[in-house]
């Protein structure tokens, strides 16, 4: 990240890329029980990503550049036009002045640079996309869509249902699309302004005013920093209490004596629902929160384990967090859980429009003030599109 206020680049993210998948779908019949891919580990998201065609997968303007993946048998495999790089504007208004009865306002492009990459795995297509800002900001999305996993059924209608044994919603007449859910899990080594970084559960707790505070408020919320000590703190199922969950370097500081960091904003929470001794949350139990943070170390890449498609669940995430490592001021990772429970509808069928999810790494206290204000204002041109309505 190129800071403007001290005019050079600054650490924030080493690495991060998509880690694991997991698609568990919830029929328990004979024919459908043991389908709960593991999408990354049992068929590879690199090897299955494809190439990018303009204006089908990108708009005008953008930029492609090919991947090189490791094949099957370890050689090098080359996909061309594999990632997609663009940026666009969205002008919005920025600042809002009102001085002395004249209203004065600021306007800035907000600029992003994003890089896509799409990859289809069986049935569906996963886009993902990094989207990087001027604000600082780092945003991640992926997008899901492509055709159903579906069942035939003697079922036209719901009338005919006789028991809940289908699992899922007919679709179309005889069809079925089965329950199921998404966990994309994403590996994100931070490293904000260097390696040593501590992870803080910033909770904002609910106080009653003091009887001393002569005013008609009876409550407020104030902040309750904890920094991680260990893996163990640093499990976090989000949705359960209002915290900011933030990775700072405590060695570094603002000059007003914040320690500099970056949040996690989250997509909304959702976790599993299979049962802790059911065979494939064993295998994906690294989905069990939405949040890990482990020690940095170079065999950790996979959360499902290196070979997941063999996996017994003795080599996830979960098992390595089980060591309960010490996490304060070391070189440290996230683990971030995007999480979707998909009840097919019949829009879903025969193709499925795109379902997104996107959480964002926002920078906190890390710059000395709202970096955008260093960008250059908008040039003010004569757009035909864009011209106001005269009543
Ligand atoms: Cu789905």
């Amino acid at each position: 990240m190129f800071d403007m206020d001290v005019r050079k680049y600054r650490q924030v993210l080493y690495k991060g890329h998509l880690s694991e998948m997991f698609i568990p779908y919830m029929d328990p019949s004979d024919d459908w029980f043991f389908i709960t891919y593991l999408d990354c580990g049992d068929f590879g998201c690199g090897q299955c990503a494809v190439s990018l065609e303009p204006y089908r997968d990108c708009p005008a303007g953008a930029v492609f550049m090919d991947g090189v993946f490791a094949g099957q048998d370890g050689t090098p495999a080359k996909i061309p036009n594999v990632i997609m790089i663009i940026s666009y504007d969205i002008i919005h208004d920025f600042c809002f002045y009102i001085y002395m009865l004249m209203q004065i306002t600021e306007v800035r492009p907000d600029v992003s640079l994003v890089a896509r990459i799409v990859t289809t795995v069986g049935n569906y297509d996963y886009i993902v996309d990094y989207e990087f800002k001027p604000s600082g900001s780092i945003k991640l999305g992926v997008g899901l869509t492509g055709v159903l996993e579906v069942k035939p059924v003697e079922y036209t209608h719901t009338s005919e249902i006789k028991e809940d044994d289908i699992h899922g919603t007919i679709v179309a007449d005889n069809t079925v699309g089965v329950n199921h859910d998404h966990f994309v899990t994403f590996r994100l080594d931070l490293d904000i302004d260097g390696s040593p970084n501590s992870f803080v559960r910033n909770e904002l707790v609910t106080k009653r005013s003091a009887k001393s505070v002569n005013t008609p408020r009876k409550s407020y919320w104030t902040t309750s920093p904890k920094t991680a000590k260990t893996e163990a703190e640093a499990r976090v199922k989000l949705g359960l209490r209002a915290e900011e969950l933030v990775v700072v370097n405590p060695n570094r500081k603002t000059k007003h004596g914040n320690e500099v960091g970056y949040r996690l904003l989250s997509s909304p929470p959702s976790g599993p629902l299979l049962v802790q001794d059911d065979y494939p949350q064993i295998r994906a139990a690294f989905t069990n929160y939405n949040v890990w943070i482990t020690p940095y170390n170079r065999s950790e890449v996979w959360a499902g384990g290196l070979y997941a498609d063999r996996s017994h669940g003795d080599d996830t995430l979960a098992v390595w967090s089980q060591r309960n490592r010490e996490i304060e001021n070391k070189d440290i990772v996230m683990w971030y859980t995007i999480g979707f429970h998909h009840v097919p509808s019949q829009e879903d069928f025969p193709t499925m429009p795109t379902l997104s999810g996107v959480f964002e790494l926002r920078p906190t206290n890390f710059f000395e003030q709202n970096p955008v204000l260093k960008s250059k204002p908008i040039k003010i041109t004569t757009a035909k599109n864009c011209t106001p309505k005269n009543d």
